[in-house]
């Protein structure tokens, strides 16, 4: 098996980007030690705090969050970094060629049910028109994105990734610490009849996701044998869904604050859906390209919707205001 940097090199990315997808992985095999170790590592269970999305913080959180930040902030490569824990972009070296996103823990409420989380990480170039340290840095397209991943922490470690090129997966190997490629370029099925949703936000859901459900559940026979699969991780949904087919879907809703949904344009829609679409799925935002939405804030969140390119499309003109 194939280990990591041969891989990236044969891809044809260049050492600096190999050398900081490295620090971003030497924090995710620290945080996959203190997941297998649970309450042996004090990690389980909340905080005090609550983070700038208004959610009260796990312990596994922060220090997921404080791991990945100080390794970064020591890479000379590293301009600035974005997390989804930190209200403020956090300047790093005004001549680093880089600038990383990330949400350090996905699905924290699976933490103390020891059910899937994961480390979804962006990686861009920063940009020399504005301040090292500005927000602007992180206002790019996802299409823009230099590397995108996940480190799944399920049964196994595994890391999810692309540079650009295909969506390829890795296990980490813990015999001698690396990730090895175990599925060279991911494939997601174009059609399925799995759906991944929290149907409990029906109520909340304006009418026509409301109309669409109502076909899958009730009213449309071709629907019949569907599923709905759910983990309250995106990380693990999209890689079920990636893995097997299937459509994600995360609508906005009625609720405060949900007007766009929840899940967070940089952080989550951006590096998923740039690895749905190049392992040949689709991911958009009410009807548009997710990597195509230029972002007005940090901390913005957009409706999703990710999968199989038949689902997404037929999600899309079956909810489409025409
Ligand atoms: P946390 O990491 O804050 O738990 O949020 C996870 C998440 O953003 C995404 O991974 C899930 O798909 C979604 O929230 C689950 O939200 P609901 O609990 O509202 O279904």
């Amino acid at each position: 098996m194939k280990r990591l940097v041969p891989v990236l090199k044969q891809d044809g990315v260049n050492t600096d980007l190999i050398m900081l997808i490295r620090t971003v992985l030497a924090a995710s095999k620290e945080i996959a030690f203190r997941v297998s170790q649970g309450e042996l590592a004090g990690v389980l269970g909340s905080t005090l705090d609550e983070n700038i999305q208004g959610e009260v913080q796990k312990k596994l959180d922060v220090v997921s969050n404080q791991l990945l930040k100080d390794i970064l902030a020591d890479d000379d490569s590293v301009r600035a970094i974005a997390s989804e824990e930190e209200d403020y972009v956090v300047g790093a070296h005004p001549e680093g060629k880089y600038i990383v996103a990330f949400d350090p823990l996905d699905g924290s409420s699976n933490i103390d049910i020891n059910g899937q989380i994961g480390t979804i990480f962006t990686i861009y170039e920063a940009r020399d028109d504005v301040a090292f340290d500005s927000p602007e840095q992180f206002a790019q397209k996802g299409s823009e994105q230099v590397c995108a991943g996940y480190v799944l922490y399920g049964a196994s470690t595994l890391l999810v990734m692309t540079t650009g090129g295909p969506t390829r997966c890795y296990t980490l190997d813990l015999t001698h610490g690396g990730y090895l490629l175990t599925e060279d370029e991911m494939e997601t099925p174009i059609n399925s009849k799995e759906f991944s949703v929290n149907m409990a936000n029906f109520r909340y859901w304006p009418q026509n996701i409301q109309s669409y459900f109502n076909d899958i559940l009730y009213a449309d026979e071709q629907y019949a044998g569907s599923s709905v699969r759910y983990n309250a991780a995106m990380v693990g949904d999209v890689h079920r869904v990636m893995s097997r087919g299937g459509i994600f879907l995360y609508p906005a809703d009625s609720r405060a604050g949900n007007d766009n949904g929840k899940i967070r344009l940089l952080y989550e829609a951006n590096p998923l859906a740039m690895l749905v679409e190049n392992a040949g799925g689709l991911a958009t935002s009410n009807g548009q390209s997710i990597l195509d939405i230029s972002p007005s804030s940090l901390h913005q969140r957009v409706p999703v919707a990710l999968g199989s390119k038949e689902q997404v499309l037929e999600f899309d003109s079956k909810t489409s205001a025409d």
